[in-house]
């Protein structure tokens, strides 16, 4: 640190510098990210709620309404009429509460120390990093021929050991959704906790299904589903950080529950301390803002880019790795090794991302990629072929 005050336009001329260097998501050339611009409304109901700190919530009382409110809109779309859990950072502490929540409640009403939990090939790295934390085994199922976790596969690795059983609607790599109906019988039959991973899939499947497009249930009205981790910093176009989890009973809270003896509220479920109220109220902010409809339309409009580059990419010759279920886009030249044609893209200046299962460019299309970015992007996977 300096030791003498610096006066605020140097500061400022020093950040903006150094912000130039990052990319912007409004010059489309992002095309591997689930996160975008937040809405400028979000921004400025995020920055009014900056001091609000929910890890005392009886000092900031109207802001803890307002993530129950934010609980119970998310619940309600997905088909829960009370729902608990918590506004948090991302989908990692999601996914890293739900794995607390299904090792503790194992642990208390069954009494398995060194639990075991089954995740398919496809899940996201955060299920390792809370396997990590909180010593559970991974036991990972396989994948079938569509790339979407294999029944059998979950049934055969069920143990007296499992605590919870996690499947992904709206896969990081694909955007793939898995068949989480049949999931969740088998978990709900054995007992055994069920997370669905929604992270991606929470903010625009249930919006695709009421609009006509043949998505497969996911969410609380199957009754083996426990929980369910839904962005609103991807889908739902709310600022970072805001990862969003849902839990069907409140005994999933209370077997996290850490006494907090001097603060405010005498128990503490969450992993953090200190938390924003700042992403509850902006994400509040949002959903009204759009409605159901607001996110509908965002959503059906993804879709049709995601048809769009789909087709376009065929029609140069382009494999896709499988037809898109989501926003998500998966393809390989017939000759070129995907890392290469990365390379290529990105001496181009497109910032693409190399899927690893199968090895793939992969495209998201968010609402900060436009046709006209598109377009220049087919322009020069022709040149390329
Ligand atoms: N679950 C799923 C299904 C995800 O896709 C992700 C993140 C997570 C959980 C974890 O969420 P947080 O990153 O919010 O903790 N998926 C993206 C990924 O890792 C996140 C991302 C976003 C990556 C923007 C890059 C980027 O520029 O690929």
């Amino acid at each position: 640190m300096d030791d003498k005050p610096i006066d605020k336009q140097d500061i400022l001329k020093e950040l903006d510098e150094l912000h130039s260097l990052d990319y912007d998501y409004a010059d489309g050339r992002i095309l591997g990210s689930m996160c975008t611009q937040a809405h400028p409304f979000a921004k400025e109901v995020y920055c009014k709620f900056l001091d609000t700190n929910l890890g005392d919530p009886g000092l900031f009382k109207g802001t803890k309404l307002i993530e129950n409110k934010v609980i119970e809109s998310i619940g309600k779309l997905l088909s829960l009429d009370k729902a608990y859990g918590n506004i948090v950072t991302g989908g990692t502490e999601a996914n890293i509460m739900a794995i607390r929540a299904a090792r503790n409640h194992a642990r208390k009403y069954k009494g398995i120390v060194d639990g075991e939990i089954i995740i398919p090939d496809s899940a996201h790295f955060s299920f390792k990093k809370a396997a990590d934390m909180l010593n559970l085994k991974i036991v990972e199922a396989k994948l079938d021929d569509d790339y979407k976790i294999d029944v059998d596969s979950v049934k055969e690795a069920i143990s007296d050991k499992t605590v919870a059983i996690v499947a992904i609607a709206g896969t990081t790599e694909l955007g793939l959704i898995d068949p989480i109906e049949e999931i969740s019988e088998i978990a709900f039959e054995n007992n055994i906790y069920f997370h669905v991973d929604a992270a991606f899939g929470g903010f625009s499947i249930p919006f695709l299904r009421d609009a006509g497009y043949g998505m497969p249930v996911f969410d609380f009205s199957l009754r083996g589903v426990c929980s369910i981790t839904v962005d609103p910093h991807k889908m739902g176009l709310a600022p970072i950080p805001a990862g969003g989890i849902i839990f069907r009973k409140e005994e999933y809270l209370d077997v996290m529950a850490v006494d907090s003896p001097y603060l405010t509220v005498k128990t503490q479920s969450t992993i953090v301390g200190t938390r924003l109220g700042a992403s509850s109220a902006a994400t509040y902010a949002i959903m009204k803002y759009f409605g159901k409809d607001g996110y509908s339309k965002k959503a059906q409009e993804l879709m049709d880019n995601t048809r769009f580059l789909a087709e376009n990419l065929k029609g140069i010759g382009y494999d896709l790795v499988c037809e898109p279920e989501l926003n998500i886009v998966a393809f390989n030249h017939p000759d070129m090794d995907a890392h290469e044609l990365a390379q290529k893209l990105e001496d181009l200046d497109w910032k693409v991302s190399v899927a690893k299962c199968p090895v793939a460019i992969r495209i998201v299309l968010m609402n900060h990629i436009k046709i006209t970015h598109l377009k220049e992007l087919l322009e020069d996977l022709k040149e390329l072929y």
